[in-house]
């Protein structure tokens, strides 16, 4: 019996420093510590030992386990170390690397453009106001001077939701509201989404945007429309930006003008980019129809106003140089992240 632990012993030893990983020390006591192994068995066939032998065969059994363990226990525990040393040296996190870029996105095109102008009027003391894009006829045609026989409002240029609601054709339903209110003087810009039943391509959209302007005040005159774009045109487009003005017709103005910028490219000799014109057309605007003042609650006797409408979209093509309208709305990151 004496022989046999001795023997156990010496076997368990060699092969717990033969176990290079824990899976295999696992094993090795299993095999000579688990309920079927060696060690056990040993205490299995006590019965077969000389009583008076007992004591001193318990004894060896006891002090041949506690070697065991304690070998096991010390073995497991370099083991452990190694394997986390090893896992440090291969986890290994280099901080000087450089971090990885996030693509950050930025406004748009139309976006810039459009604080752009509001930031030129809110620096005349303009206020920005906004009104629904789905809007009474009343408030987009009726109120505007636009009669119910005028083309603008046909079928072909303007979506209607029912014959009394619309699709607002022109930001000018948002200061015909303002005026109605009565809170007077005026002077405020209308930026926002409008829309007409027209077909994309490379200069017109059903949505697009438009920016209108309005000023209702005593004393208004066409100088003070004249001097207001003048300041505009070259915050916009640089100081040395002439302005002209043509006479033109709208139902809501009188009277009415387009407005030509000299070109920004050539400075007005005649270039590809003004088609060889040297003036560019930016805008229209007027003097606000004495009937117009009326519909919206003011006296024409007493107030009167100018009022300017911008194609948003027309300022950003101009501004960054893009030639095609679609380009605005595709959302291709390729060419929006060049503004
Ligand atoms: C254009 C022309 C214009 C207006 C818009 C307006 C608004 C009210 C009263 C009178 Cl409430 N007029 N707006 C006036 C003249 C021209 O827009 O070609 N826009 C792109």
């Amino acid at each position: 019996m004496k022989e046999k632990l001795s023997a156990i012993r010496e076997e368990a030893m060699k092969q717990i420093e033969a176990s290079d990983s824990l899976e295999k020390l696992n094993d090795v006591r299993v095999t000579f510590l688990g309920k079927k192994g060696e060690l056990t068995s040993v205490l299995k066939s006590m019965k077969d030992v000389a009583p008076e032998d007992r004591p001193m065969v318990g004894q060896l059994v006891n002090e041949t386990r506690e070697a065991i363990e304690a070998l096991l226990d010390e073995t497991k525990t370099k083991l452990e170390r190694a394997a986390r040393a090893e896992q440090l040296e291969r986890e290994v996190i280099d901080v000087t690397l450089p971090a990885k870029k996030n693509n950050v996105g930025h406004r748009h095109p139309n976006t810039i453009a459009q604080e752009e102008v509001e930031r030129i009027f809110i620096g005349m003391g303009y206020e920005v106001m906004e009104g629904p894009e789905v809007e009474y006829d009343l408030y987009n045609f009726e109120k505007l001077n636009i009669p119910a026989n005028h083309p603008a409002k046909d079928e072909q240029d303007t979506f209607y939701i029912n014959k009394d609601i619309v699709l607002r054709t022109q930001t000018s339903p948002v200061q015909a509201r303002v005026m109605e209110q009565g809170k007077l003087p005026i002077r405020m810009i209308a930026p926002g989404r409008v829309f007409r039943a027209d077909e994309v391509d490379a200069t017109h959209s059903p949505s697009f945007h438009q920016i209108e302007g309005l000023v209702i005040d005593k004393n208004v005159t066409f100088a003070d429309l004249k001097g207001t774009l003048e300041v505009f045109v070259k915050e916009l487009f640089g100081e040395a930006t002439k302005i002209k003005f043509r006479p033109h017709h709208f139902p809501f103005t009188e009277p009415s003008a387009e407005v030509d910028v000299s070109c920004f490219k050539c400075g007005g000799k005649g270039c590809r980019f003004c088609k060889g014109e040297g003036w560019i057309e930016i805008l229209g605007c007027g003097m606000v129809h004495p009937h117009v003042l009326e519909m919206c609650g003011i006296d024409p006797e007493e107030y009167s106003g100018f009022a300017f409408g911008v194609g948003l979209e027309r300022i950003a093509l101009l501004k960054y140089e893009i030639d095609d309208m679609r380009l605005l709305y595709e959302n291709d990151a390729r060419f929006l992240k060049q503004f």
